[in-house]
């Protein structure tokens, strides 16, 4: 092919600079660069300077490329969401295992192997846009199948359970987690008086406490974290037959999250984390994976069941009703804009297809009017479905019209229906097609009541505390009496522990102690005493439900100039044969050359790669270089962070002196990597994540 002229620059080079007297830098179009222009497709000529009366005089009205320029990015934003701020998402598919066609119609889960496009967002849930990702909270996992039947968006959290039972607290519960009305501060934190002080007269939260407070709201990326819709559905045949289901996403990965004092530390030094985590598998290949399953129930189930299926502050133990895995979602594209795609993107506990019902759950119910009713807002226009990440990818429509920014307008005369224009009358209903509510009986007395049924609040707090083991029961206590110790008004902690004694009489009298509270208040009143014959369920704890290899993990190898050339090459390939990655962390980001003068470039600078970043480490400096390291403050931080986040440490001879620096004792969580061969054994150590017992409390 004849090559242009003037040849486009190569990626990375700056485009020709012309000269100019203020000495500004001016890139003009070469070869295949396209001319820069305004919206309306005007060709600019200067996009530096301003146009003006004299170089030096004032700027005229008539600008007009400035004024669009300026006006468009005055108009940058939208709003926020009002709860679920901070967000990422990524496009993938679910790909259906065919055993669910006997309980719904619903086209994805008619025919074995069909892949359906998704589109996925996981979010925090109380912190702004900017906020870190590692706040302590909820995390939302929202997925938007495009069906041939229209969008279904399963709405969920990585918590089985919720806060409240009534839409109608919503609001309250939202305005006392976020930063309190008068200071605008904590931000991305439940640990202040207003959030406490809600909880503690709201007894229906406290089985959502005992989650929120354990190292569920901590996960170490979204790949390794649980889904939940949360609310009991329905699944309708063709027949009319129905079904109840609860949703479940299971990672391929399985369960991991970090630990407070990590989670504190990430936030600053890579408030991206799980962003960034995100983006990295998908963009190296590593596709995270979940498995759609299913818990699937009837009249008969609820009639026993201890529990009422409709109050979302409560679980079905998998004990019960195990779980049937029914397809997997893969995610294997990052998003080409954030804006266009992530932020932009319309999720709707209404959108449900034909196959898939609702069920009288207060919560969804009020849901359902909520969604519809925040994306007019955000987006600003009815016609946020025009926008391509809110489009059915299935044929649709319809005589809707008009309204800001419509994309789409119907075609021809008929703009209404019924009408007598036959073939080119547009679209027509279609009883058998077209979705149709499951014709439950329903009958009663207008009240505004809470159900009986709901009055438990505490039986399946306990449950879920005694399902954990030692390790998350004493990250569960922590992290209560931290939160409470940020509370100033002392009768709310009291008022806490007050409910803590109905769950667990151990974990109020370790809070109280932790708060040095001056007297053990009387349990709190309980609608409904708590049982104490419900089984621990295994599947709750996160330890109990790890990875059962280091794949999808990182280690994060601190290393210097001479650097023992085998034993880094076995390790990188050790890692990568179990899917796992090595990152390197030298004293310059420029890297470091090996023993046997290879170059090998850095990830990070050691300023910029504490140890907090990483599943394990492997201290490997020649002789010379631990020297240097033994004068950083951020390589003695490295060694002493990563032993006391209970991490696994391989480590060389060399590397001593530093670990003395550093202050640790060695234990059975340190692996010597005297030799390549030593590698498998440190990997197959890493499988278990942490070393637990190196913390006497939990051992
Ligand atoms: Fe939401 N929720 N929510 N929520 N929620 C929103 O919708 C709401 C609830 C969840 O990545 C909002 O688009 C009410 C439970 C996720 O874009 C808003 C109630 C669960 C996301 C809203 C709840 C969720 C939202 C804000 C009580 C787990 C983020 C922006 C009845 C099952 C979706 C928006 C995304 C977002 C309302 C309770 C999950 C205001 C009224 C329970 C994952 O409409």
């Amino acid at each position: 092919m004849k090559q242009p002229k003037n040849p486009a620059p190569a990626q990375g080079e700056p485009a020709l600079n012309t000269a100019s007297p203020g000495g500004e830098t001016h890139q003009t179009a070469q070869g295949t660069t396209p001319v820069l222009t305004t919206q309306q497709g005007i060709p600019v000529s200067d996009d530096q300077n301003s146009l003006k009366v004299g170089a030096r005089g004032p700027v005229l009205l008539e600008d007009f490329h400035l004024r669009e320029k300026i006006f468009h990015f005055d108009h940058e934003r939208i709003p926020e969401r009002v709860v679920h701020a901070r967000g990422y998402g990524a496009h993938g598919f679910f790909e259906n295992y065919g055993n669910l066609a006997s309980y719904s119609r619903a086209g994805l889960f008619q025919r074995k192997g069909e892949r359906t496009p998704v589109f996925v967002r996981f979010s925090t849930v109380a912190g702004s846009q900017g906020s870190p990702d590692l706040a302590r909270d909820v995390r939302g996992f929202a997925v938007k199948f495009y069906t041939q039947q229209g969008n279904w968006d399963l709405v969920g959290n990585n918590i089985p359970v919720f806060f409240i039972q009534d839409a109608i607290k919503f609001p309250d519960l939202i305005h006392a987690a976020k930063p309190e009305p008068d200071s605008g501060f904590p931000q991305a934190q439940t640990a202040h008086d207003n959030f406490w002080d809600f909880i503690s007269l709201t007894p229906e939260s406290m089985h959502m406490i005992m989650w929120i407070m354990s190292d569920r709201t901590l996960p170490r990326s979204f790949r390794f974290m649980e889904g939940f819709g949360v609310h009991t559905f329905r699944l309708v045949t063709a027949e009319g037959k129905s079904t109840f289901v609860k949703f479940h996403w299971k990672p391929k990965l399985g369960l991991q999250s970090v630990v407070w004092n990590e989670a504190v530390k990430i936030n600053g030094a890579d408030p991206d984390f799980h962003r960034r985590d995100l983006w990295n598998a998908i963009d190296s290949g590593n596709f995270p994976e979940w498995e759609l399953g299913v818990q699937l129930f009837d009249e008969a189930f609820i009639k026993t069941f201890d529990f009422d299926v409709l109050d979302a502050t409560k679980l079905i133990p998998e004990e019960q009703i195990p779980v049937t895995p029914v397809g997997r979602m893969v995610l294997d594209r990052r998003v080409d804009n954030f804006f266009a795609e992530t932020e932009q993107v319309a999720f709707c506990t209404q959108n449900i297809v034909p196959g898939i019902d609702f069920s009288d759950d207060p919560l969804l119910q009020g849901r359902n009017f909520s969604y519809l009713d925040t994306q007019l807002k955000r987006l600003g226009s009815p016609n946020f479905t025009h926008l391509p990440i809110n489009a059915p990818k299935c044929p649709f429509h319809n005589f809707q019209q008009d309204g800001h920014m419509a994309m789409r307008n119907p075609k021809g005369r008929a703009n209404y229906e019924p009408n007598s224009w036959g073939e080119a009358g547009g679209p027509r209903e279609s009883p058998s097609a077209g979705f149709t509510s499951y014709p439950e009986p329903v009958q009663g007395t207008k009240l505004r009541v809470r159900s009986e049924t709901f009055s438990d609040h505490y039986s399946q707090a306990r449950q879920f505390y005694i399902s954990q083991t030692s390790i998350e029961q004493f990250h569960i206590a922590n992290a209560l009496t931290f939160e409470l110790s940020k509370v100033q008004a002392p009768p709310i902690r009291s008022r806490i522990v007050a409910h803590l004694l109905n769950i667990d009489a151990d974990l109020a009298a370790t809070v109280a102690k932790g708060l040095r509270l001056k007297e053990m208040p009387k349990p709190a009143v309980a609608a409904k005493p708590t049982r104490q014959d419900l089984k621990p369920s295994a599947k709750l704890s996160i330890v109990n439900n790890g990875p059962r290899s280091f794949a999808g993990r990182t280690v994060g190898a601190l290393v210097t100039d001479g650097v023992d050339a085998a034993l880094l090459e076995t390790l990188r390939s050790t890692l990568k044969a179990e899917g796992a990655m090595l990152k390197l962390v030298a004293p310059e980001v420029g890297g470091v050359k090996d023993s046997g003068g290879t170059w090998h470039d850095a990830d990070e600078k050691i300023e910029g790669g504490p140890s907090v970043l990483f599943d394990a480490v492997a201290v490997l400096p020649s002789k010379e270089g631990v020297a240097l390291l033994t004068t950083l403050s951020a390589a003695r931080d490295f060694i002493a962070d990563a032993t006391a986040h209970r991490k696994f440490i391989g480590y060389t001879a060399q590397a001593s002196p530093l670990l003395e620096k550093a202050g640790v004792a060695i234990d059975e969580g340190f692996v010597p990597l005297n030799q390549a061969s030593d590698c498998n054994a440190f990997v197959a150590a890493c499988r278990k994540l942490r070393f637990w017992p190196r913390s006497a409390a939990e051992r």
